[in-house]
């Protein structure tokens, strides 16, 4: 296909309630929203990137910035044969996997419109359901922590993963468990710890987790390796594995025993499914992190999370868990068998809402 036209929409968007982390708390959730238009056709793809950089280096700016000058007037024009096709005319551009995989999502998009099949299809997704969990953050108190748990176990979440800190870690996660005996439950540190300060988890390795995702920092792949053999829950890495080349290392390597996908981490859809097709091949079990995406992404993701090897409930939520408005049309609600419904209309299978876009707009620009 030859790309016509791309929009960038720099949104903000409230959330339905303040999400705290191990590097921060938001209220508001920012992206960009790229709209590609491409022989009468038009793709919608979001770039994950919040307005700081806490969990990743890349930001709203930093996306806008790399996508406008760099990645995107070079695409408008040639002809694109596919998504590796797109990724080698991107590889120029080192790094900013956030804002490649924004474009290769509305290429796909794009792509499943043209040939009216929808990106599940498209990607080889065996399932039109996945399994799926909530992950909720750092409470003001774990009292707080344990209604909130209550709660989404009443809404039938059938997983659920906590973030926790330094202080708020063994004592929550106790308390969870002591609550909720049976529950299928995992934490995440989103890098908190380092190889002395991580010793303070252990006792997390009584509490029948079923993994402990990125305790250390991004770029601690061997010092994981080390943790890994402390414990015999297993490690998940999440910010660590850029790409198919970390996963394969990290694998080799003991630093983990699962691996959270998530395509704007890892520079795109096709990237994920890589480490997805490789994990797979090593019995590597693998699951769809989320990025408290808006109706584009989420749709993403479940397409994403269909393929046969996503073995673990993937952090896709309900639409309202996230968004009182969202930008697409379609909301997305939970089965009550903690189950989402991947769509299976073309494409991503989404339309989206044009005046919640233009709430929701802090800037625009067309290239
Ligand atoms: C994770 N997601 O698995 C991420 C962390 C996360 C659902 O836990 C703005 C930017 C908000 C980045 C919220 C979940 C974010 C963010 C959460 C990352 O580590
Ligand atoms: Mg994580």
């Amino acid at each position: 296909m030859k790309l016509d036209s791309v929009t960038l929409y720099h949104l903000k968007m409230p959330l339905a309630a303040p999400f705290a982390t191990s590097f921060g708390s938001i209220s508001t959730r920012e992206c960009i929203l790229l709209e590609a238009k491409a022989e009468g056709f038009t793709g919608w793809g979001e770039c994950v990137a919040d307005r700081a950089p806490g969990y990743a280096c890349e930001t709203t700016g930093t996306a806008w910035h790399i996508l406008r000058d760099f990645l995107v007037p070079p695409l408008l024009g040639p002809e694109i044969a596919d998504a590796d096709d797109l990724q080698r005319r991107m590889a120029h551009v080192k790094g900013h996997r956030m804002a490649k995989a924004g474009l290769e999502l509305a290429f796909w998009d794009l792509r499943g419109k043209m040939e009216g099949r929808s990106l599940r299809d498209l990607l080889g997704g065996s399932r039109d359901r996945v399994p799926v969990g909530v992950s909720v953050g750092i409470q003001p108190t774990t009292g707080d922590l344990l209604r909130t748990v209550e709660d989404y176990l009443a809404q039938g979440y059938g997983r659920i993963k906590i973030k926790i800190k330094p202080g708020r870690d063994v004592n929550d996660t106790e308390a969870v468990r002591r609550a909720f005996p049976d529950l299928p439950l995992q934490v995440d540190a989103n890098s908190a710890y380092t190889l002395e300060t991580a010793d303070a988890l252990l006792p997390l390795d009584d509490l029948d987790l079923l993994l402990i995702e990125q305790p250390l920092a991004e770029d601690d792949l061997w010092d994981h390796r080390a943790l890994q053999t402390r414990f015999g829950t297993p490690l998940c890495l999440d910010e660590s594995i850029l790409g198919p080349r970390h996963a394969r290392q990290a694998i080799e390597m003991g630093a983990c025993r699962i691996i959270n996908i998530k395509a704007g981490r890892v520079g795109g859809i096709s990237r994920g499914v890589a480490i997805h097709d490789l994990c797979r091949e090593r019995d590597v079990p693998v699951w769809c992190g989320g990025m408290l995406e808006t109706g584009v992404g989420r749709a993403a993701n479940l397409a994403l999370a269909s393929l046969p090897g996503f073995a673990l409930p993937g952090d896709i939520s309900a639409t309202d868990r996230y968004y009182p408005r969202d930008i697409t049309h379609e909301r997305f609600t939970l089965n009550p068998d903690s189950t989402i419904t991947v769509p299976d209309a073309p494409g991503l299978g989404v339309t989206v809402d044009r005046a919640a876009v233009e709430r929701f707009t802090l800037a625009k620009i067309r290239l």
